[in-house]
């Protein structure tokens, strides 16, 4: 049977703003109190979304999360009207009101992890929505994201959906983007990397001490038990503390996996040799390339500036590889000559194509951030639900749809409009009936 990788880009939702509500992610924090564009940020995740499905690749859409999320507002105290709660919200807690309006679910490497039917006991796809603990803006994430799988992968012949897990530090989970997949064919059983940033019950151990690591070791070794992996298919492997503590928030920061190929940096993983043996040994196969970039090729300062790493890389039809770059990567001299070179190099990857995704950038999100890989065949994919799946039509319904609804500005003072509310909501209740998700936000279903 075929099987390929699909990619489910989340559609950046109408409230997108910059309000350096993530300590440890760089961009995040330089990029606080400035002006967003909701509307270029749509428009360009929309354009890299149609580029892929142009290119051949099997494309998704992702909705975004309900935002205000004006029942977390009540549920910290803020009551009376809406148009109240936020007016109140804004007075007197400014940043708890940015963060119940972030537009963070863009990023879908962060929504879950997946494991294809080719790795699970029960052959089947399996789901779990991560927790985003560390961050309060996040952790409002996991509900609304477990109901939209279950709208986009709505059949349980073929897809096991999980419970987010238990919500707290030592459980702290940030799904795919520590989360890799190595294999031959992307139907057959796969080696799944599971990177960690710190052990939650012992303290002994490394950890980063200025920026904290997001996701515990006991927290990927729990969706492995979920999903039904074998040992013998998994390896877990510690990042490196002091890359964490220079801004590399996330494993999908400094290293990248697609079938036969692991791209990372040198400094990325404690203990590299060890780790890069035990993948040798249970990949199986001698067809297998590690790509290692050197601190002389490119420094760690220049991975984070450019998010080098938080590439996606893809197999085409032809069966070569490209990745696909944000524009930072085509800017920064040193990190471009290191492309020109990677793609001249006995590997699969034969070709780079630059995206501006800039909006995302300056959030700390590149183009891999912006993607949840779904590796399905082709009876799996016929279940999933085709209204997700980008074409031509969808293209230009999600632009018109973005045209009609987005504001092409945004500033923090804008949040206490109760119009952006109800912007918000009349352009989601449409996007759900575009994507026939069902009632999926809670204002649905009051
Ligand atoms: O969790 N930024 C996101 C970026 C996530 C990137 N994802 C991956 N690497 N897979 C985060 O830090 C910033 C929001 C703000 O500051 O307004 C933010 O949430």
């Amino acid at each position: 049977m075929k099987s390929f990788e699909a990619n489910f880009d989340g559609l950046v939702g109408p409230t997108h703003n910059y309000a350096g509500l993530s300590t440890g992610n760089v961009a995040s924090k330089l990029s606080a109190n400035d002006t967003s564009s909701p509307k270029n940020a749509a428009l360009q995740g929309i354009a890299k979304m149609k580029a892929l499905h142009d290119m051949g690749m099997t494309q998704g859409v992702f909705a975004p999360q309900e935002r205000p999320d004006i029942l977390s507002l009540r549920r910290l105290g803020f009551s009376g009207s809406d148009a109240n709660v936020l007016e109140q919200a804004h007075k007197e807690a400014p940043n708890v009101l940015s963060a119940c309006f972030s537009a963070s679910s863009m990023w879908t490497a962060n929504s879950s992890t997946v494991s294809p039917s080719g790795d699970s006991k029960d052959s089947k796809v399996h789901f779990t929505p991560a927790n985003l603990t560390n961050k309060f803006h996040r952790s409002l994430e996991p509900e609304i994201t477990g109901n939209i799988l279950k709208a986009v992968f709505n059949d349980d012949n073929h897809f096991n959906h999980h419970l987010h897990l238990n919500e707290n530090d030592h459980f702290g989970d940030e799904g795919a983007a520590n989360h890799t997949r190595l294999c031959s064919e992307y139907g057959e059983q796969g080696l799944e990397i599971f990177t960690f940033g710190k052990y939650a019950f012992d303290q002994s151990k490394p950890a980063p001490t200025k920026f904290p690591a997001r996701q515990t070791l006991e927290a990927s070794q729990a969706v492995a038990r979920l999903h039904g992996l074998s040992d013998e298919n998994v390896v877990y492997v510690q990042q490196n503390p002091h890359v964490i503590d220079q801004g590399v928030f996330h494993n999908d920061v400094i290293s990248v996996g697609n079938q036969n190929v692991l791209f990372y940096h040198e400094q990325a993983f404690l203990h590299s040799d060890a780790f890069l043996a035990e993948v040798q040994s249970k990949f199986g196969s001698d067809d297998l390339h590690f790509i290692k970039v050197t601190t002389d090729e490119v420094s760690l300062e220049d991975c984070v500036k450019t998010y080098l790493f938080n590439t996606q890389i893809i197999t085409l039809a032809d069966g070569t590889m490209a990745i696909i770059a944000p524009m930072h990567c085509y800017h920064n001299p040193k990190v471009k000559a290191y492309l020109d070179k990677l793609v001249t190099l006995n590997t699969p990857i034969k070709q780079v194509k630059y995206f501006d995704v800039n909006e995302s950038m300056k959030n700390g999100g590149g183009p891999a951030c912006l993607r949840l890989r779904v590796a399905l065949n082709d009876t799996e994919l016929n279940a999933v639900n085709q209204h997700c799946l980008m074409s031509d039509e969808l293209f230009t319904n999600l632009n018109a749809w973005v045209s009609k609804h987005y504001r092409d500005e945004l500033h923090f003072d804008d949040l206490r409009d109760p119009n952006l509310l109800m912007e918000s909501r009349t352009a989601l209740d449409e996007l759900t009936q575009m994507l026939k998700l069902g009632s999926v936000y809670h204002f649905q279903q009051i």
